[in-house]
């Protein structure tokens, strides 16, 4: 471990250094709290009737899991001892409007991956902490460069805290005898090139052309114009996928795709795609659409969903250069080598 720096010390340094930053240490704080109590419930499952068990749908038509539930309340009640402007949940159809005096807003996906729970696989929670604009109508429909922090939970063999504050990304892990977070990980960075994509690749008909080609390409290795072999990967658990980006590199897509409702694919921009953009880039990487970055873009609405390209910036960026592919942008396929020279950059 680095040191053995709880995250509250951390926090109570950070606390100091802007106007903003006693809210966030705050909410970074209860969200901590909230998290040792929802891994408890996790890793107890059955034995505590946290069986992630199906219990109906959320006000977006997700299936929603005993577990969500409980996870979501949880958090509400840890943040709801806070002064938070407004707070956003993928389990509540619209933002909770709270001290308008108070500087911050908070949007959280309580358990995502939930549909791994019954399977005892990595899920997690992730969160987002915004500026409160004077108008709390507009609160989540900023750009993603305006957030003020951003991290997940995993819940996993360890349960780990990742968190950027705006100055590069740290990794706490559980202290389970201590009931505190602890540095394990600091400054980390992800690789410019990597070795490993993860796709859903049984919607491979579905997929827009350049999504097609960028596959291909990774899957032709040694012998197409990558000039380099690839790894597949693909937890169907956004946390997992992005703590394995952060510690090996790798490039995750959820693209657009033809399916009814993925036009916009599958991930939501306010609780996933941003607080995911911003530690990306907060280590080094990159995240887009394949064709606009994740941080430019604001919400229309709380639940927007929005494809999702991230990790190692070198396969970002490709994945971009296809999408301005005049051919590819066509639904033209063109054979591999016709696409870039076999050394690539
Ligand atoms: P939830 O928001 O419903 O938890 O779903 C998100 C998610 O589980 C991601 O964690 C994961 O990347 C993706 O859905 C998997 O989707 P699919 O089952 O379509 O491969």
């Amino acid at each position: 471990m680095t040191g053995q720096l709880r995250l509250d010390d951390r926090l109570q340094r950070y606390s100091e250094t802007a106007p903003h930053a006693l809210a966030v240490a705050a909410a970074v704080d209860a969200i901590a709290t909230a998290a040792i109590e929802i891994a408890d419930l996790i890793a107890t499952g059955d034995l505590a009737d946290a069986s992630g068990l199906t219990t109906g749908r959320n006000s977006d038509g997700d299936i929603q899991r005993d577990l969500d539930v409980q996870a979501d309340a949880i958090l509400r009640r840890c943040l709801g001892k806070l002064p938070i402007a407004a707070l956003a949940s993928e389990e509540m159809r619209e933002p909770q409007i709270g001290d308008r005096a108070a500087k911050i807003c908070v949007a959280i996906d309580p358990l995502d991956g939930s549909t791994n729970i019954d399977l005892n696989m990595t899920v997690g929670t992730i969160f987002s902490i915004l500026p409160a604009p004077d108008d709390l109508g507009l609160a989540f429909h900023q750009r993603g460069c305006a957030q003020l922090g951003a991290g997940f939970v995993t819940y996993g063999p360890q349960t780990s805290l990742v968190l950027t504050l705006g100055e590069g990304v740290d990794i706490f892990t559980l202290d389970r005898k201590a009931g505190c977070f602890r540095l394990a990980r600091s400054a980390v960075q992800i690789s410019e090139t990597c070795e490993e994509f993860a796709i859903n690749v049984s919607n491979r008909r579905h997929w827009e052309t350049p999504v097609r080609a960028f596959i291909d390409e990774c899957l032709a290795g040694v012998e197409g114009p990558a000039n380099h072999d690839f790894n597949m990967r693909w937890i169907g658990s956004l946390v997992a996928e992005t703590y394995r980006i952060l510690t090996r590199g790798g490039v995750f897509l959820y693209p657009s795709d033809a399916r009814p409702g993925y036009g916009d694919g599958r991930l939501r921009l306010v609780y996933e795609a941003h607080p995911m953009a911003m530690i990306m880039e907060q280590a080094g990487g990159s995240a887009s659409t394949g064709r606009e970055r994740i941080l430019d873009l604001s919400a229309q609405n709380l639940h927007q969903r929005v494809p999702l390209v991230m990790g190692s910036s070198n396969e970002v960026r490709r994945v971009a250069e296809l999408h301005c592919d005049p051919l590819l942008a066509a639904g033209v396929s063109a054979p591999l080598f016709a696409r870039r020279g076999f050394f690539r950059l």
